[in-house]
């Protein structure tokens, strides 16, 4: 983020202390593309860009960290990424599950003081997720929709359904937005992100940066690989793509280059004072099986050889249900797809391929044991073996094996990463 901000003519700062790595390696994984340590990554950057971001080594929770960085920064805009997205990691048990809700809520409840405090004019754009709204059995609007209720008509909160404590704990988070935007008069854009893949942050391949140290990180273990990008990572290895349950789980999908553009669209477009609005980012809408099936057609273009395969569904959520959310507020604001699913699955098999190493050492996070009735088991594959049984052709999943169950100038932008948290 940082650096799709700087090429478009934003100075930024951050707080990050690289705490995903660490969360990563207690799923006892690792990105499966190399990434070089912060300094490295900044030192990289200034050779790039000519220019170094000024980046603290801090907690979000901390809130002394986080007044001393808006005093130094003095933000115009504050982009919010830095809190623990995972599901399975928050239903590991008792532990992660209070861990991961006071990392996210306290890191957002100090950056609404320390705005409320030191920069009472900045723009929050904070990240939320689809998963708030789960599945309900109507269209989803924008964060909010109109209700008549005896008699009475109202403009309320869509409710919320999430499906994970982390999930929950974002749901928190909007209300705190919110009612933050309702009492201090902060402004505010909560975006409700799809499920994110992709290797290539810039919506061009020639911009994509020769330095690897500038490259993003990409994860295929059970917590922190999302669905497309641990398909592509199987298919590199030749393990199976793995499908839950059904694999009739619909959700919105997005290239990460998109997700830089549509945060990008929301800093340099904000509302008025006083404003909470919700954005839903997502492209297209997909089955986890047609997911499946278009990472293994490219696949197999490239001479590579993927197996789709249903298991055991380690979470509780609909396999099969109604998906048609709305998302007309970023198109609206001159948000422009920049590729199409399957070069960005051919982009990032091209850009894996060479760590097919790094990835097959790792094979073993790539089977989930996190189950949402907070037991830890492997997931054992539907065909009835774990291992050597039966496989769906690639490309298309058979209905076999049913499981059971305002400013445009805004130029001074606070980018918060993964902020790394002390454990009580
Ligand atoms: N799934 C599979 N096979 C896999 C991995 C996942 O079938 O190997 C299924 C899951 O059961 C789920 C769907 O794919 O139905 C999406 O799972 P995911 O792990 O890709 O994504 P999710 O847990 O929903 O979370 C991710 C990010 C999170 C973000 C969210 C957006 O980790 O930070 O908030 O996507 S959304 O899904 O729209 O809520």
């Amino acid at each position: 983020m940082a650096q799709y901000l700087t090429a478009r003519g934003h100075q930024v700062a951050g707080i990050d202390a690289g705490f995903r790595r660490e969360w990563v390696a207690e799923m006892g994984g690792r990105s499966a593309l190399p990434v070089a340590s912060l300094e490295a990554r900044l030192d990289a950057f200034e050779s790039a860009r000519g220019t170094r971001p000024h980046v603290v080594q801090g907690d979000l929770t901390d809130r002394d960290v986080v007044y001393r960085l808006f005093e130094e920064a003095r933000p115009e805009a504050i982009v919010h990424l830095g809190e623990c997205p995972s599901a399975p990691y928050s239903m590991i048990d008792a532990d992660h599950a209070i861990w991961v809700q006071r990392n996210n809520i306290e890191g957002t409840m100090n950056v609404l003081y320390a705005m409320r405090d030191l920069a009472p004019e900045a723009h929050l754009v904070k990240l939320g997720t689809m998963g708030e709204y789960g599945t309900p059995n109507l269209d989803i609007p924008e964060g909010f929709f109109e209700i008549e209720y005896r008699g009475r008509r109202d403009r309320l909160p869509f409710p919320r359904q999430a499906g994970s404590w982390y999930h929950w704990s974002k749901v928190h988070d909007s209300n705190n937005v919110m009612f933050a935007c309702r009492i201090f008069g902060l402004r505010a854009t909560d975006v409700m992100q799809g499920v994110v893949y992709g290797t290539r942050f810039f919506g061009s391949s020639a911009d994509h940066p020769a330095d690897p140290e500038l490259h993003t990180r990409l994860d295929f273990d059970q917590a922190f690989g999302t669905a497309l990008n641990r398909f592509c990572c199987q298919s590199v290895i030749g393990e199976p793509l793995t499908l839950f349950g059904l694999g009739n789980q619909r959700r919105g999908f997005l290239p990460i280059c998109d997700s830089m553009q549509c945060l990008t669209l929301a800093v340099d477009n904000p509302p008025e004072a006083g404003d909470y609005r919700v954005f839903n980012q997502f492209e297209e809408t997909y089955t986890i099986s047609e997911l499946a099936s278009k990472v293994a057609a490219v696949a197999s273009e490239m001479g590579l050889d993927p197996r789709i395969r249903r298991i055991e569904n380690p979470r509780k959520e609909m396999e099969e249900h109604h998906y048609n959310p709305d998302h007309d507020h970023l198109l609206a604001l001159g948000y422009q797809p920049t590729r199409d699913m399957d070069s960005e699955i051919r982009a990032m098999l091209e850009d894996l391929l060479p760590h097919h190493d790094r990835v097959a050492a790792k094979r073993d996070v790539l089977l989930p044991d996190i189950r949402w009735d907070g037991s830890r088991r492997k997931s054992t594959f539907l065909d009835g073996s774990n291992g050597a049984g039966p496989e769906e052709a690639a490309g298309e999943p058979s209905s076999v094996d049913e499981p059971e169950a305002g400013a445009a100038d805004v130029d001074h932008a606070v980018v918060a990463e993964a902020a790394p948290l002390t454990r009580g």
